[in-house]
Parts: structure tokens; C-alpha cells; sequence
């Protein structure tokens, strides 16, 4: 696989996001983009087969039997581009079924070079399709497919498993509608939204009984002694996870389980948690089933399909650019 890198020192970034997140006045937090790096990601894997997360499961049995519909979108030579590609496991369903029909040229798009690597090696099997990787931002990346996707060249976005919801409502609008300034009309997107369900429910998925997802979001802590030599005790916080029903969202936090004091000498950071006191690692907001179709609508969508799973309530929305 080709892939296009970004330049800019990664781990500058890093120490500068840890800094600005750890030191407002309010809530500390940090992005949820850094738990995924090589631990995080093989943690996030499990997760998406434990039987507490039926979210990725929902996804992929969705994927599986609408493959043809979300593929029929893509008339003539085709290019699929995918943000946050993961493993690129429940996208072989659609790849293959357009690959039957056309050449395909697929471009995923993951800040993960190890995400990439591996979508390249689950999917580099598959005839009649070309994988350019992009080592980017969702929407920069988006911007580089399009300005080499070749005219006439129909597109498909695919933005699956429900990450959108890591978005706040109206960042995910903001989200869609940049999308839609850069795609052009007919192009499609098949959009993976998980859906309200009983809040026991919600809360058991993120905080499963074997503790991976607790493992996932201590990672962050990890690795911001891994790669910013910090001396966070990783005992000394615990997962929490909590529905904020304001949001309408899961919202994931490492508790502080005492008053202490962390040094991050690659952020230049001494910074003190009291007891009891959260950082804000993740939201996961869930929708009501029409909710996607207006945010859309407003972006300048109009749907095509909308296809519900009836075990675990999550859906999946193809959208036409208008
Ligand atoms: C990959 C962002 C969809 O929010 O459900 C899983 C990540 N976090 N368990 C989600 C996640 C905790 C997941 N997404």
C-alpha cells in the first residue's frame, strides 16, 4: 500500500494537546483520538467482540446484508475513502461486493500508521482494487481523495461504527457540512450511528466486566509516560464510566483516587488531581433514529436508506450529496 504521512513532529502535537487538556481551569480532559495508538487500538479490537459491545457486531451484520444497496451508490469506476479505517475488517463486506462489478480505488484514512497497516493487510487480498492510505485528519484527508479522484469517478465515504459519535451534536453538523463542501453532488456517504438504548445497558458497554475498557482508557495515562516520560501511577486512577443525559451521551473519565501530583517533563507540565477529580477522555453520543436524517438534511444530504438493527439498535445511513 501507498501511504501519504504527515510531516509535522507527532509527538510535539501530542505534548502540546496533553498541556492545553490538562491545564483548563474547569474540567480536564483530553482528546479522545490518543487512545488509539498501537495498545489502545489491540485494546479497542477486544472490546468491539466483548458481548457487553454489541456495537461493531450491529455494524457488521448491517454491512453484511445492505452490501449491495450501499455499493449500487457507487456507479462506473469507483473510490471508496474511509475515515478511521481501524482494521478495516467489517468494510471487506462493501469493498468486495463493488469489486465484482468495477475497478475500485479505495483511500482510508486513519491518524494511525499501525490502523493503516492493518486495514492494508486485512484488504490487500482483494482483486480489482487499488489501497492509497492517508496518514491524516479526516477532512485533510478527505480533501487529498478529492483532488485525485479522476472525473467521473463516483465516490463513496464511508464513516462507519458509529464514530461520529464522538462528536458533540453540533460538531457533528459542523462535521457534515464541511464534508459535503468538499465532496460533489451524487457522491454518497454511509454514515454508521448508534442509537439510545436503556442507560444499564449503555453503561455495561462501556464498562464491561473483564475491565478492557477500563484497560483502554487507562492506556492514555500509559502512554503519556511512554511517550512524554509523565510518572502517572496508573493505579492511582480508576475508569468511570457515566451517561450524561443532557448530551445524550456515555461519556468516559479517569478518576483521580487521591490527591496528588504528576510531572509531564515533555509537556513541561507539574500538574496536581485532587481526589475525586476526572479527566474527561471520551464521549459517545447516541441518536434517535430520525436525529441523523436532519443533521444531514441540513449539511445537504438527502437519504437514500436507512437501515436499523433490531438486536442492538444502531443504524446505518446512506446519504446522496445534493
Ligand atoms: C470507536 C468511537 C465508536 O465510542 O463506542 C468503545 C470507542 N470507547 N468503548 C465508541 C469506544 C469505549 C467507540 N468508537
Amino acid at each position: 500500500m501507498l501511504t501519504h504521512a504527515i510531516t509535522a513532529d507527532p509527538v510535539l502535537e501530542f505534548a502540546a494537546d496533553v498541556r492545553t487538556g490538562l491545564t483548563l481551569s474547569g474540567q480536564k480532559e483530553l482528546p479522545s483520538k490518543y487512545l488509539y495508538d498501537d495498545v489502545g487500538s489491540a485494546l479497542f479490537e477486544v472490546i468491539s467482540v466483548l458481548p457487553e459491545y454489541g456495537l461493531t457486531r450491529a455494524d457488521e451484520r448491517l454491512l453484511q446484508l445492505h452490501r449491495d444497496e450501499a455499493g449500487g451508490q457507487v456507479a462506473g469506476p469507483g473510490a471508496v475513502a474511509e475515515l478511521g479505517s481501524g482494521s478495516g475488517k467489517k468494510t471487506r463486506w462493501i469493498l468486495k461486493a463493488l469489486c465484482r462489478r468495477q475497478h475500485v480505488s479505495y483511500f482510508p484514512i486513519e491518524i494511525s500508521p499501525t490502523a493503516l497497516a492493518m486495514c492494508a493487510r486485512e484488504l490487500g487480498d482483494i482483486d480489482c482494487m487499488s489501497i492509497v492510505g492517508f496518514e491524516r485528519e479526516y477532512l485533510d484527508g478527505l480533501r487529498e481523495v478529492e483532488a485525485r479522484r479522476r472525473d467521473g469517478q463516483n465516490l463513496l465515504v464511508l464513516f462507519l461504527g458509529s464514530t461520529i459519535g464522538n462528536f458533540d451534536r453540533p460538531a457533528a453538523a459542523g462535521f457534515l457540512r464541511k464534508m459535503r463542501r468538499i465532496l460533489r453532488p451524487g457522491d454518497s456517504l454511509l454514515l454508521g450511528t448508534d442509537l439510545e438504548k436503556p442507560i444499564p445497558q449503555l453503561l455495561a458497554a462501556y464498562d464491561d466486566s473483564l475491565g478492557v475498557t477500563a484497560a483502554f482508557n487507562l492506556n492514555l495515562l500509559a502512554r503519556i509516560n511512554r511517550e512524554l516520560d509523565a510518572d502517572f501511577i496508573l493505579e492511582r486512577f480508576e475508569h468511570d464510566a457515566r451517561f450524561n443525559p443532557e448530551a445524550r451521551s456515555v461519556e468516559m473519565h479517569l478518576r483521580s483516587r487521591r490527591n496528588q501530583v504528576v510531572t509531564i517533563p515533555r509537556a513541561s507540565l507539574t500538574i496536581s488531581f485532587r481526589a475525586g477529580e476526572t479527566i474527561w477522555t471520551e464521549s459517545s453520543h447516541k441518536y434517535g433514529r430520525t436525529e441523523p436524517l436532519q443533521i444531514a438534511k441540513d449539511a445537504g444530504f438527502f437519504c437514500k436508506a436507512q437501515w436499523i438493527d433490531q438486536e442492538w439498535p444502531f443504524a446505518e445511513n446512506l446519504f446522496v450529496a445534493e
